[in-house]
């Protein structure tokens, strides 16, 4: 049995990176009508299993992180998908928050929900092939926002989350996200990131996670999207790397990216130019979900006939990040 150690580094080295394609029932349920399919149980079985059968995936992705249907759905062929995904070289991860709720005391903010009986559900998840997990904050930046409140809220329960998982034997990947919407300008992306990204690591050590046994998955520090002033790719990758520099320490073995709106191509170029920012303590990789799989759901719309072309157009996602890498 691999040690936490052992797959957090095999989840970010070797050029591959995760595919989230934990989407809960109701984001996925409106992908799919976003296509114009039927938001069915067994539509979204049918569009996991398209993307866990995309031929050669192994060579650029080493994780799918799978939602709790997910986990207990099986494929075609009667394999389920943890073990299908082991017979193909990927692992196997979990989603274990309960989604982002209104926090009492700041309203317009959110903290993401799940804690209670983790500890029984990791062992579930664990019995059933997962080895690692996932939870994901999500924190706004508006006028007056992040609130210290929100931002503490949503660390401790990160750290909660990240602990419990490495006490029951999955590596955490620990997502705090700063989101895209807003007007606001790359140099406040910056600012919260770097404070949402100290109060994290404080948290982690109070709640003694074992750093070389987690994987974060931050934001790209990219301006608002509303924002009039964009900055170009280098600037966002400096940038990047400069607030990971400052507030990321080096035992933990990687950073994989989520995309949070980005394009394909850009969240691309993003973590290409990265990789050219100086020598780095940590790999840099990716744990994109729609800017991998978007191309992928838009080709395939529910039809049959273009259930090839679709698993191609991941195919073409997942190595042009392998390769940016
Ligand atoms: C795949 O979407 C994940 C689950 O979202 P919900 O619980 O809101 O349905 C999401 O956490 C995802 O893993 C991250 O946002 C990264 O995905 P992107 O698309 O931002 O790369």
């Amino acid at each position: 049995m691999s040690t936490l150690t052992e797959i957090a580094n095999t989840l970010v080295s070797n050029r591959r990176g995760v595919l989230a394609a934990d989407e809960s029932i109701g984001t996925m349920s409106s992908r799919l009508e976003g296509v114009g399919v039927k938001a069915t149980d067994e539509n979204r079985r049918v569009y996991r299993e398209l993307i866990v059968t995309t031929p050669d995936l192994a060579e650029s992705i080493s994780g799918i992180i799978l939602a709790d249907d997910t986990m207990r759905q099986k494929l075609s062929d009667g394999r389920s998908f943890p073990d299908a995904l082991a017979d193909m070289g990927i692992l196997a991860g979990i989603k274990v928050d309960t989604g982002a709720k209104p926090l009492a005391g700041a309203p317009g903010e959110k903290v993401t929900e799940g804690l209670d009986g983790l500890r029984e559900r990791v062992a579930e998840y664990v019995s059933l092939g997962a080895t690692f997990a996932k939870w994901r904050a999500v924190i706004t930046i508006s006028k007056g926002q992040p609130t210290e409140r929100a931002v503490r809220a949503n660390v401790h329960a990160l750290a909660r989350y990240a602990g419990l998982c490495q006490e029951g034997g999955l590596v955490p990947i620990v997502e705090p996200e700063v989101l895209m919407d807003g007007d606001h300008s790359l140099a406040q992306c910056q600012q919260v990131t770097r404070a949402v990204l100290r109060t994290l690591f404080d948290e982690l050590d109070l709640m003694q996670v074992k750093l070389d046994g987690i994987v974060l998955k931050p934001n790209m520090v990219v301006a608002g999207k509303d924002c009039p002033e964009q900055p170009g790719v280098e600037e966002v990758a400096q940038t990047t790397v400069d607030t990971l520099r400052d507030t990321v320490p080096s035992s933990v073995p990687g950073i994989a990216f989520l995309s949070g709106g980005q394009s394909p191509e850009t969240a691309t170029r993003h973590l290409g130019a990265m990789q050219n920012c100086g020598e780095l303590p940590w790999e840099l990789t990716y744990s994109f979900g729609r800017a991998l799989v978007g191309p992928a759901l838009e080709t395939w719309r529910g039809e049959e006939g273009k259930w090839k072309d679709a698993q191609r157009a991941l195919s073409v996602r997942a190595v042009a990040n392998a390769a940016a890498r």
